[in-house]
């Protein structure tokens, strides 16, 4: 039996939904080395005995949670689980022998795992007799979207930031670009910020904007987990520039984007961000390391200064790179657009 996906009764669907809702408490996906999940368990007379989610790396899985909760409750329950349950062993033991140890009757998943590693537990629930149900939900595949496409290509998912002009162009003749786009925008780059696991630029921004990097709340004060910082060329930055500011921080001499990528993915990071400069960009544009793009565009016009991306080798109009629309948003003054590649 392959145990394919499911139609199922309203009521399980709900269940389901809800342990995905519990999953969003989760750190969202690129802050931490793993996805989010929810469970919950559900007794014979629709009862909730037991519910959890995971809060990250390193902390018990989201079955382990509400099997805790529901202590000897959990026998006979269904377990509703927004990822399938995993096999392995990492960095805590199985959900799927967890699972089986308390005497859980049935599991209904909503998304497979996607990692060699951890993937089996459905087989292996299967195999013991319980009975699994594998129900996909677009919520649950959203939910980890990027964290899926990380462990699928073996390398970060990469959303590039850009805040340019109507005209294109992200600082002026002299230099200047603080600040193009409005306090709406700046605090959603900041909210993206501390999504991510490194923000990347080169070193052609480090020198003239002499960026933080940080995640900061209203006040300007550094807040919570700070992403990995990355500085891309081989030009030296100087031990007084702001990246610089702690140990944090690396600084990568290739321009290949991934001598950079392949390092930060054996660090365990699952989402950079890259903000810029237009070379920097465009070689990454090109070679295609780029799955998503956010473009902060505002009401002005500079008619001079550097556009957002460099040469990218178009010669004629057939030959410029397509974006598909996925998100068009209004930030104060600005808009926001949510770009993909579209697919060649
Ligand atoms: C589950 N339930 O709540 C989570 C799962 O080495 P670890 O312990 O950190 O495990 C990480 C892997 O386990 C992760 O890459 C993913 O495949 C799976 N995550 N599985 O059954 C959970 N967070
Ligand atoms: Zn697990």
């Amino acid at each position: 039996m392959t145990g394919g996906p499911v139609d199922l009764h309203a009521a399980d669907e709900a269940w389901l939904r809800r342990a995905v809702d519990l999953a969003r408490q989760g750190r969202p996906d690129g802050a931490d080395p793993n996805p989010r999940v929810g469970a919950l368990l559900v007794d014979a007379g629709g009862v909730v005995v037991g519910e959890g989610f995971h809060a990250g790396a390193g902390t018990p899985h989201a079955e382990v949670v509400a099997l805790r909760e529901a202590g000897g409750r959990a026998e006979g329950t269904t377990a509703y689980v927004s990822l399938e349950p995993c096999a392995h062993t990492g960095r805590t033991g199985p959900c799927a022998d967890a699972l089986l140890a308390a005497g859980v009757a049935r599991v209904v998943y909503a998304g497979a795992d996607p990692t060699v590693e951890a993937a089996g537990g459905a087989e292996r629930l299967r195999a013991a007799g319980v009975r699994v149900q594998h129900h996909p939900l677009t919520a649950a595949e959203e939910l980890n979207r990027r964290w899926t496409a990380a462990v699928t290509s073996g390398r970060p998912f990469v959303t590039w930031k850009v805040g340019a002009t109507l005209d294109g162009r992200v600082a002026a003749a002299d230099g200047t670009s603080r600040w193009i786009t409005g306090p709406q925008a700046r605090r959603d780059v900041h909210r993206l910020r501390a999504e991510v696991g490194a923000i990347v630029v080169g070193t052609g921004t480090a020198l003239a904007d002499d960026p933080a990097l940080t995640v900061r709340d209203e006040a300007g004060e550094p807040v919570g987990r700070q992403p990995l910082r990355v500085v891309v060329g081989r030009r030296e930055v100087p031990a007084g520039a702001a990246v610089r500011a702690d140990d944090h921080w690396l600084q990568v001499d290739s321009p290949d984007p991934f001598d950079t990528l392949k390092p930060l993915h054996d660090k365990q990071i699952r989402h950079v961000l890259l903000e810029g400069g237009p070379t920097l960009a465009a070689a990454w544009l090109q070679a295609g390391a780029i799955d998503e793009v956010r473009a902060y565009v505002a009401p002005t016009l500079l008619g001079a200064g550097p556009a957002l991306v460099g040469d990218l080798g178009v010669a004629t109009i057939a030959e410029a790179v397509r974006l598909e629309l996925a998100d068009v948003a209004r930030l104060g003054e600005d808009v926001r657009l949510t770009l993909r590649p579209a697919p060649a």
